[in-house]
């Protein structure tokens, strides 16, 4: 491609496209970008994440992850879209922006993703075979080590939420959560984007309680809420994620709110179920347009 590239927003992309783009990026902004694996998934894929930073020793930083679920393909495209925004304009985004140094990993589950693309749309979990080997993957939004094991997950491999056999047991979840305990980064928001439903979601998942700040999170999930309606008309729905869809136990949320990450949300994107996880390429664009507004609005709490 002449732009040294494959990746659009107006199609779904194979990982190799987005690890194309991201490498790219890292190559045509060196001062700003720099790409590296944090690990490899259980098939070896690496697991890529693309720092945007402007270098700053006084910046917060922000963690933001998609693809922990196969088959939620419209979260690798919207991650996607925010990195080529902020990579494009980065010396003309507003303070609130320049001043964080981004941490994007557009792809947590590449094992799951790429078997979504040639066996299985439907697919949720990664590819790692429980011991038996009569049931393969492990719902990596149960396997973080935040109260692993209860309410909404579940012990038998063959499941949909399958916890894994102890908290941490797949290499793409441990090697998220080595990265952002280790990185030498002061982590003020942790957001990871999934699909459907139209949620803007805070700890805790694993039961019916909610951490001392609740008031806090919701007010900043809110005003995001409210920033991706006027920008692209979608009503989102804000509260903690056990009160408003259901108790889940495992959640990276969960896991990176009790790191001591303020600013934690599990965003569910578009649609709210007329194409479910079947989200027309029409949508990318508008989708991944108003989520921006949304984190330009996080961008500007986690620096206050
Ligand atoms: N939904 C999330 C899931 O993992 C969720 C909902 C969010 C549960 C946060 C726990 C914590 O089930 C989807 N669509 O993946
Ligand atoms: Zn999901």
């Amino acid at each position: 491609d002449r732009r040294g590239h494959r990746m659009t927003w107006k199609q779904y992309h194979r990982i190799e496209d987005i690890y194309g783009f991201l490498d790219y990026l890292a190559k045509t902004y060196p001062a700003i970008i720099s790409v590296r694996s944090i690990g490899k998934s259980y098939e070896g894929r690496d697991l890529k994440v693309l720092r945007i930073s402007n270098g700053q020793p006084s910046n917060r930083a922000v963690f933001i992850d998609g693809g922990i679920h196969a088959r939620e393909w419209i979260s690798p495209a919207t991650v996607t879209y925010f990195i080529n925004r902020f990579a494009e304009n980065f010396q003309d985004e507003d303070d609130d922006i320049k001043n964080i140094d981004w941490y994007f990993l557009p792809v947590v589950n590449p094992d799951g993703y790429e078997y979504t693309h040639t066996a299985d749309r439907l697919w949720r979990k990664n590819r790692k075979p429980a011991i038996a080997r009569q049931c393969y993957g492990t719902d990596l939004n149960r396997n973080f080590g935040y109260r692993w094991g209860g309410k909404g997950s579940s012990s038998n491999p063959c499941s949909d939420i399958f916890r894994g056999s102890r908290m941490f047991s797949e290499p793409e979840s441990k090697a998220v959560s080595e990265f952002i305990k280790n990185a030498a980064a002061n982590f003020t928001a942790y957001l990871t984007y999934h699909s459907y439903g139209q949620y803007i979601l805070y700890p805790w998942g694993y039961d019916n309680a909610v951490p001392p700040d609740h008031k806090s999170l919701d007010d900043v999930g809110k005003a995001m809420a409210t920033a991706i309606q006027q920008t692209g008309g979608s009503q989102y729905t804000v509260g903690s994620s056990s009160g408003v869809l259901y108790p889940a136990a495992g959640g990276s949320d969960d896991w990176a709110k009790g790191q001591g990450i303020k600013y934690s949300f599990t965003i569910e994107l578009s649609d709210t179920g007329r194409y479910g996880f079947i989200l027309p390429t029409s949508f990318i664009e508008p989708v991944a347009k108003e989520s921006l507004a949304g984190l330009r609005v996080l961008a500007s709490y986690v620096n206050k």
